[in-house]
Order: structure tokens, then C-alpha cells, then sequence
């Protein structure tokens, strides 16, 4: 059987000056089946129409705060550092993907990520949604919005997730719908309903995905959907 190849979006640390990936991005597409392969910062000409050709999906993953530039903000004392290359090397990667309905799964950074990209903004600071590790427990509810896929795929109307961003949604994107909310009101997990497949949530199924059978649901779909 041919295996979905799914383009991971590249982590990078700057005091080390190097590349990395969370092994939970990487475990759990695996565990669905599918072939997860980490993406360069490279996104010169040539290099993501191919990309785009190669990977049948794109995860969008955590890492430095979203630039506030990318919502028309500018950054706030608060505000963590920015990393260029990676919002230079998603937006246009989520640009051509969207364009191309292609199946989209944005995590944490993604899910701000792309209410950015779409013409969102968002909070450069926000209390009470960063906990203590381990991070494979539940920190906060959302409840899951009536009419939206989460709520079909999961048949719940709430759900017990993580939390570990201190960045979130302000005002949500045209072309995107809540489909999660937290109990203080901040959207946590959205979707494009004109897209086949463009979901995000902003907590972290990449570290909860083992021990709680709705986060491998969500990894899953994404997966088939792919
Ligand atoms: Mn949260």
C-alpha cells in the first residue's frame, strides 16, 4: 500500500543553531499509517511547487511566536521572539497548499499560524493557558461547537485537552470557523468549511495522542483525509 507522505514543518533552535522536530508530530502520523517527512526553511523558487507535488498533506507544527508583522501588530514587550524563516517558509507554504485544497493540520503555532496567513490576528499575550509539564494532561475544557466536524467526528460536546501557548486567536480569520472554545471564550480549535480538510487546534494532541483515544481520532482523520 502506497503511504501518505505528510510534509512536517521544520523546528529550529536558534541557541543551537539547528534544525529539530518533536518526536510526538512524528510518532503519531506514523502510527496512523502515514510517512511523515520534516521540511527545509527552503522556499525558493521551485522548492514548494515540488514539495507541493511530493507530500499529500502538511502539518503545521509548533515553535516561536507567530511575527506580529503577519497581522499588522507590532510586537508587544511580551511578545516572544519571532523566527523569520519559518513564518517566511509556512506562510507561502500554507498560501500554495490552501490554494490547492490540500489537506492541512495546524498544531499550537499552526493554528495561529494560519488565522494569520488568512487575515486573522492574535493575542500576543494571554494567562492561564500555560501549564506545568507533563504536558499529556488535561489543563482546561473546550466545548465543542454544535454543526462543527470535531464535534461529528468526536459525538461529544466537550472535550479535556492541554494547554501550553500563551499566544492565541483575537479576532478569527473570513474564511475560517470556530469548531472548539475554551470556557474563557478563546477559540481553540478551527476550520475552513470550504476546504476539504483545513483544521487546527491550539492545543497539543502531539504529546496527549498515547493515552487519549480523541486526540489520535483527530491524527487520524487528518491522515485519511490525506
Ligand atoms: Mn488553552
Amino acid at each position: 500500500m502506497k503511504k501518505t507522505v505528510i510534509g512536517v514543518t521544520p523546528l529550529f533552535d536558534t541557541e543551537k543553531d539547528s534544525v529539530w522536530m518533536l518526536p510526538g508530530y512524528m510518532e503519531a502520523l506514523t502510527a496512523c499509517g502515514a510517512l511523515p517527512v520534516i521540511l527545509p526553511f527552503d522556499s525558493g523558487a521551485g522548492t514548494l511547487e515540488r514539495t507541493l507535488g511530493i507530500c499529500d498533506g502538511f502539518l503545521f507544527t509548533g515553535g516561536q511566536d507567530v511575527s506580529p508583522s503577519l497581522y499588522g501588530e507590532e510586537p508587544i514587550p511580551a511578545c516572544g521572539e519571532a523566527y523569520p524563516p519559518k513564518d517566511k517558509l509556512e506562510a507561502e507554504l500554507f498560501r500554495l497548499a490552501y490554494g490547492a485544497d490540500k489537506p492541512i493540520f495546524g498544531i499550537c503555532r499552526g493554528i495561529q499560524l494560519i488565522n494569520a496567513v488568512l487575515g486573522g490576528s492574535l493575542w500576543q499575550d494571554i494567562p492561564h493557558h500555560k501549564m506545568t509539564p507533563p504536558y499529556d494532561r488535561v489543563w482546561h475544557r473546550v466545548n465543542l461547537n454544535v454543526g462543527g466536524p470535531l464535534r461529528e467526528l468526536l459525538g461529544v460536546p466537550a472535550l479535556g485537552v492541554n494547554s501550553y501557548h500563551h499566544q492565541g486567536i483575537k479576532t478569527l480569520a473570513p474564511s475560517l470557523l470556530a469548531m472548539a472554545e475554551a470556557p474563557d471564550g478563546l477559540v481553540e480549535a478551527v476550520y475552513a468549511p470550504e476546504k476539504r480538510f483545513v483544521w487546527a487546534v491550539q492545543w497539543h494532541p502531539e504529546f496527549s495522542w498515547r493515552t487519549d483515544g480523541a486526540e489520535m481520532k483527530i491524527i487520524r482523520r487528518f491522515v485519511e483525509m490525506c
